[in-house]
């Protein structure tokens, strides 16, 4: 058997990570025959939970599990390891503005940043705990690891497109392609159905009714997750997990020709978006495992317009955190 995978998952006791966690000790991710050792970090109140995850760990007897351990020190937790899902954040208290999370949260990822310096020099990061992408923002900056190692989660809104978009042409979900998510993971973004595609015609023509795709699609899309969290009474996360390890493995893999993935990656400056903002583009993964952005989509002023405001909206969360950065 190969050497395992080192894999962190931080906020491994809350409910993202227990969607997570089970799918990378089974092989369901890396492969049955890739050995996989999870190393978990938590915070000292949830460790008794984190314990009992690690209990149901051992008893699914799982022949790709090659370890496990837990921490609540971030520098013990990413020693030596080639992944980084960075799942665990303070979740938005009731009557709490976005900008009060950014700064309740923002010094975790100071303090996790620098705690990367310890994992192995091929480690990719990614960032799902919210204000993921500001989160990311703040991660890498305080961190040695390159930024172009660094990434955070559209995949969900991503996969809801093509979801909602698979179901109104009545088709299924493996047809759609092409769907990029511009920005930020807040309801601002911008799920492009503009350059996307279905059996590879543009979804304009082959849906063709530019008011749903513009009144509804967008908008449900962007309120996605506050719809489950008012039918489940909690927020979305078998299907976050879902996207958490697509993204993963998307990374991992070069992109087929003529796809692109939805993440939010470091702006060299692609689409007039400033250099070092963490925003959602279409990305395309190389075969020597370096990634692109992709350029030269066109965006008709209707769709400019979503994309500046979710721009704006990035700005103003970095102007919030300049002190950490
Ligand atoms: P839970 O509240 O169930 O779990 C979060 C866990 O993080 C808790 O166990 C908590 O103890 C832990 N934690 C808190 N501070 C920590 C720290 N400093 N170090 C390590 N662990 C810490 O939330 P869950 O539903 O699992 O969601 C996790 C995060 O994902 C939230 O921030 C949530 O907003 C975000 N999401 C991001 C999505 C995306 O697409 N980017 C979609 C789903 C989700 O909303």
């Amino acid at each position: 058997m190969a050497d395992p995978i080192r894999v962190a998952v931080t906020g491994a006791a809350g409910q993202i990570a227990y969607s997570v966690i089970f799918r990378l000790a089974s092989g369901a991710v890396f492969g049955r025959e890739q050995p996989v050792h999870l190393s978990f970090l938590e915070i000292p109140p949830a460790m008794k939970v984190l314990e009992a995850v690690m209990m149901e760990l051992e008893d699914c007897a799982f022949p790709t599990l090659s370890g496990m351990s837990a921490s609540d020190q971030p520098e013990n937790a990413f020693d030596g390891v080639n992944v980084a899902m960075l799942i665990g954040s303070r979740p938005r208290g009731a009557g709490m503005e976005r900008a009060e999370l950014i700064r309740v949260n923002g010094p975790i990822f100071v303090g996790q940043g620098k705690a990367l310096n310890r994992a192995a020099a091929d480690v990719r990061v990614l960032v799902v705990g919210n204000p993921c992408n500001t989160n990311c923002l703040i991660a890498q900056r305080n961190s040695d690891v390159p930024n172009e190692r660094f990434s955070a989660m559209m995949r969900l809104d991503q996969n809801r497109t093509k979801g909602m978009l698979a179901i109104k042409a009545g088709v299924p979900v493996s047809a759609v392609t092409n769907v990029a998510v511009w920005g930020n993971h807040s309801n601002n973004q911008y799920p492009d159905f503009e350059n996307a595609r279905i059996a590879g015609r543009p979804v304009t023509e082959v849906i063709g009714d530019e008011a749903w795709l513009r009144d509804r699609l967008v908008p449900d899309v962007q309120n996605r997750g506050a719809a489950v969290i008012k039918a489940r009474g909690s927020s979305s996360a078998a299907s976050a997990a879902s996207a958490a390890l697509d993204h993963v493995l998307s990374f991992r893999q070069p992109t087929p020709d003529g796809e692109w993935i939805a993440a939010a990656v470091t702006s060299a400056g692609q689409y007039g978006v400033d250099p070092g903002l963490v925003f959602g583009f279409p990305v395309r993964v190389k075969a020597d495992g370096s990634w692109e952005v992709v350029e030269g989509l066109s965006l008709s002023p209707w769709a400019r317009g979503k994309f500046d405001k979710v721009l704006e909206e990035l700005r103003q969360e970095r102007d919030v955190v300049t002190d950490l950065l």
